[in-house]
């Protein structure tokens, strides 16, 4: 008997002890298994760090053409055969338009302390001005954002998610004419005399670099213009102006009473040198950075375009021989009128990608891709999503949010969009997306209390499956399942919302829920519950 407990005491000594041992564990240990890079951090955010999830209107709404709503871009875009995959389109969407309470009760039930959606500009000005003002529309995002606010749940609101009224279009070509300056300016203060009473975070524009380079360049994006790095330079600079506009006017005419913070969003990859030793990738890297991110960081917070654009492009057009440059250019005063335009710095991550230096590239005709001249590709084994351009990289956030900490001199940091996307299968079990979060928010935790980035709040794209743009409805976003099928678009929550949940719940991570941890516990107490049998059937 005696024996029976020895081995008993024995056995329960090395399962606890490998429970608590200092082990690394990694998320992704085939692929991820640097112990300086990738050993999971059990550690909680600071206190007062803010946890969303993230909705666009067009993606999700519907309602295209309800109670007076104008025609916007992606309306035309996709009525038009051939532009999205399936023909899909956001006519109906998830139809949010009518089951907004479903949308804030799933909010609620995670216990996110915010919901970033965006305002459909022709929901609520049909024509693009004021003067065309639809009441409806109105009474749409009050009756959300008052149902928000009773749940209390803070509002951050995109005023711009690409959903252009196609009046616009009509009449100055959009975001290519400058009179959208005015026009955006004019939106925004509509935007802020009904809604900012109750909306304290605003950001004026989402991704110009996907309204720019997929909208005008690439065309891929409404309004489906193709460019030779042209018109993505010319919209870039409206788009940038807009933002600026918009900035001003809340920050002339709203701070004092409404007391908000106001703020843009940018898309940035994280561009990794494909080898650290080469000097070449290096440049290329840093070149890389300042072509997606730094086209809209740079004027933004720190003035005027990036050196290396203003020069490339410059060099590049000369050699075409044009007399300017493709990159317009921003006068002192615009210079000084855009600078330090942001309360904080949004950003959407998604995924990383190796570089090198693009040496042998034909410069006619030109582009964008041959302006930065850089190549970019995944590494070996990374693990990718649905999207073929969306690899799991997590170390890559943390390196982002550090360059952008020295960039640009430690701006309050938010993530306003990560996530991943599976494919249009019904499976609420999502272990690739579970895998995805746990390890970026991880990497985002490291950065806030190791790296000392400046970061306040983390953002799930996206709170359901919508509207995936040009791969319509066949990449799936969501924490939650949506069932397109079904006239009533039931919602259902996955795995990965309940994750997600926990993680919010924990304001980080827990040592000793990691599922490793918890089938090794599992282990102990069932070989404890085998053994106290035995003894008692020995006696
Ligand atoms: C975000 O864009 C958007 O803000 C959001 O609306 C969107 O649903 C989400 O990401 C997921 O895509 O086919 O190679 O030309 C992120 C930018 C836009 C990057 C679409 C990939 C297609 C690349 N994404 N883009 S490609």
């Amino acid at each position: 008997m005696a024996k029976l407990s020895v081995i008993v005491l024995a056995l329960l000594f090395v399962v606890v002890s490998r429970v608590s041992s200092e082990e690394p564990y990694f998320v992704y240990p085939e692929i991820y298994n640097d112990p300086e890079r990738d050993a999971f951090l059990f550690d909680k955010f600071p206190d007062g760090f803010k946890w969303c999830a993230a909705t666009s209107s067009y993606q999700i709404e519907g309602g295209w053409n309800a109670d007076g709503k104008g025609v916007n871009i992606w309306d035309t875009f996709s009525h038009e055969p051939g532009n999205v995959q399936n023909d899909d389109n956001g006519d109906v969407a998830c139809d949010s338009y009518n089951k907004w309470k479903e949308d804030v009760k799933l909010l609620e039930d995670m216990k996110v302390m915010n919901y970033r959606f965006s305002i459909s500009w022709a929901r609520i000005l049909p024509d693009g001005t004021r003067g065309s003002e639809n009441e409806a529309g109105v009474d749409y995002y009050n009756n959300l954002i008052n149902d928000l606010v009773a749940a209390g749940i803070e509002p951050y609101v995109t005023l711009y998610h690409w959903d252009l009224p196609q009046a616009l279009v009509d009449s100055y070509d959009g975001w290519m004419g400058e009179e959208i300056v005015d026009d955006f300016g004019d939106y925004a203060r509509f935007c802020y005399e009904k809604f900012g009473d109750r909306v304290k975070y605003w950001i004026t524009l989402n991704e110009p670099y996907i309204i720019a380079q997929l909208g005008y360049e690439y065309g891929s994006h409404a309004p489906g213009v193709s460019g030779n790095g042209d018109k993505t330079y010319i919209v870039s600079h409206n788009l940038i102006k807009s933002h600026a506009k918009a900035w001003h006017i809340y920050n002339d005419e709203f701070r004092s009473t409404q007391n908000g913070l106001i703020g843009i969003t940018l898309n940035s990859d994280w561009f990794e040198p494909e080898n650290r030793d080469e000097q070449a990738d290096l440049d290329a890297s840093e070149r890389m950075m300042q072509f997606m991110l730094g086209w809209y960081a740079h004027p933004i917070f720190l003035g005027d375009y990036p050196e290396v654009m203003k020069n490339r492009i410059a060099n590049l057009s000369a050699h075409q021989g044009l007399n300017e440059s493709r990159l317009p250019e921003f006068t002192a005063e615009e210079i000084e009128y855009i600078k330090d335009t942001s309360d904080f710095f949004g950003l959407n991550h998604y995924t990383s990608l190796l570089v090198n230096d693009n040496v042998d590239h034909e410069p006619d005709p030109p582009s964008w891709d041959k302006d930065h001249g850089v190549n970019r590709f995944p590494g070996e084994n990374w693990p990718r999503a649905e999207s073929e351009w969306l690899y799991s990289v997590p170390w890559g956030i943390r390196r982002l949010l550090v360059w952008i900490k020295e960039e640009y001199g430690d701006p309050s940091v938010y993530v306003t969009e990560n996530g991943f996307s599976t494919a249009d299968i019904d499976d609420l079990n999502d272990q690739g997306r579970i895998d995805y979060y746990r390890s970026y928010i991880n990497e985002v935790l490291k950065a806030t209390i190791v790296d000392n980035v400046n970061v306040q709040a983390y953002t799930a794209w996206s709170l359901m499956d919508n509207f995936e743009w040009a791969e319509g409805y066949t990449e799936r976003f969501g924490i939650h399942y949506v069932d397109f099928n079904d006239d009533e678009r039931p919602r259902s929550q996955k795995e990965s919302a309940k994750e997600y949940a926990r993680i919010v719940a924990n304001n980080g991570f827990e040592k000793g829920v990691s599922a490793a941890s918890t089938q090794r516990f599992g282990l102990a107490v069932f070989i404890c519950c085998v053994l106290f049998h035995l003894r008692r059937f020995v006696n």
